[in-house]
């Protein structure tokens, strides 16, 4: 593929990229939890009416995180050299709330969906870092009120983050890759559109399947992203 070596780059990810490093999926086989939803637990309606179920899961996905055995996969690796080696500006946007893209070292990075070591304060909003279990009785180290600390996730019905700088990229991209997502959730599902329609950026799928809206893509190569998206990347970057 040949676009001008210093063409923006917008890179969605989702958690197909994570996979083969260890966690889990939300959707398809093995992809529940407990035989719950995840739209079920991942709501502030679940959380006012059943905050343990919603403490419990986010624990157990924090403990995996901080396993080590978890760890970023060739995947992550690539997206870091390409925004290392990319002479025009490459953005990564993940909707994973795990930190595997930071720890393989990529630096221009948005979490739309929040980061699962975070804790927030519902009473003085303060944010914190946070690697222990949380539950109804914890104390918020800024304003000791008790409960009212929450996963800093983005959950069903409440504003992804730093939206308007993400817009604004798809908009001025020239290629836009999608990487191990679905497509069930938006906004993320419609970052494909807005960056075909604005500017006709090419348009790239990387996944195990063809997702949902997979017919939004100019190309889609199918595939285990630990294999796809470094031999998509060393293509793209053999050609500047
Ligand atoms: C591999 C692989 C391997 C496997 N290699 N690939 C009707 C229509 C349109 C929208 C709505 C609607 N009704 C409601 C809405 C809005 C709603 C929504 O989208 N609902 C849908 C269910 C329809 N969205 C929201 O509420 C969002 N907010 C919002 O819209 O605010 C309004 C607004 C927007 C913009 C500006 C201003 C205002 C918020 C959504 C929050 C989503 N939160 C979660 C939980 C986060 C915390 C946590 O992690 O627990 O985010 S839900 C969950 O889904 C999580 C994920 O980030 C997200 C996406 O999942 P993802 O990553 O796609 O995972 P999977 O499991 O679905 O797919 C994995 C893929 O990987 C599969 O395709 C596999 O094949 C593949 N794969 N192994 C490569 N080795």
């Amino acid at each position: 593929m040949k676009i001008s070596n210093t063409a923006p780059i917008v890179i969605l990810t989702g958690a197909g990229i994570s996979k083969e490093s260890g966690l889990d999926t939300f959707r398809g086989n093995g992809g529940l939890w407990e035989g719950i939803r995840v739209e079920e637990v991942a709501s502030p309606i679940a959380f006012q009416k059943t905050p343990d179920i919603v403490h419990s899961f986010y624990n157990k996905r924090r403990e995996r995180l901080l396993s080590p055995d978890i760890k970023p996969n060739a995947a992550h690796y690539a997206l870091e050299k390409l925004e290392k080696e990319w002479p025009g500006e490459v953005l990564l946007v993940t909707q994973n709330v795990d930190d595997l893209h930071e720890r393989a070292g990529s630096k221009n990075l948005i979490h739309m969906h929040g980061e699962l070591l975070n804790a927030r304060c519902v009473s003085c909003h303060h944010i914190f870092l946070w690697k222990k279990d949380m539950d109804t009785q914890s104390i918020c180290p800024n304003c000791t009120a008790v409960g009212a600390l929450r996963v800093n996730v983005v959950w069903f019905g409440e504003i992804p983050l730093m939206m308007d700088v993400i817009e604004n990229a798809l908009i001025n991209a020239a290629l836009f890759v999608s990487i191990g997502t679905s497509g069930n959730v938006y906004p993320a599902a419609g970052f494909v559109q807005v960056a075909s329609r604005s500017n006709d950026a090419r348009t790239i799928e990387i996944n195990l399947e063809p997702s949902l809206n997979a017919d939004q893509f100019s190309k889609g190569y199918y595939g285990p992203a630990s294999e796809t998206v470094p031999d998509f990347i060393s293509k793209l970057l053999d050609n500047i």
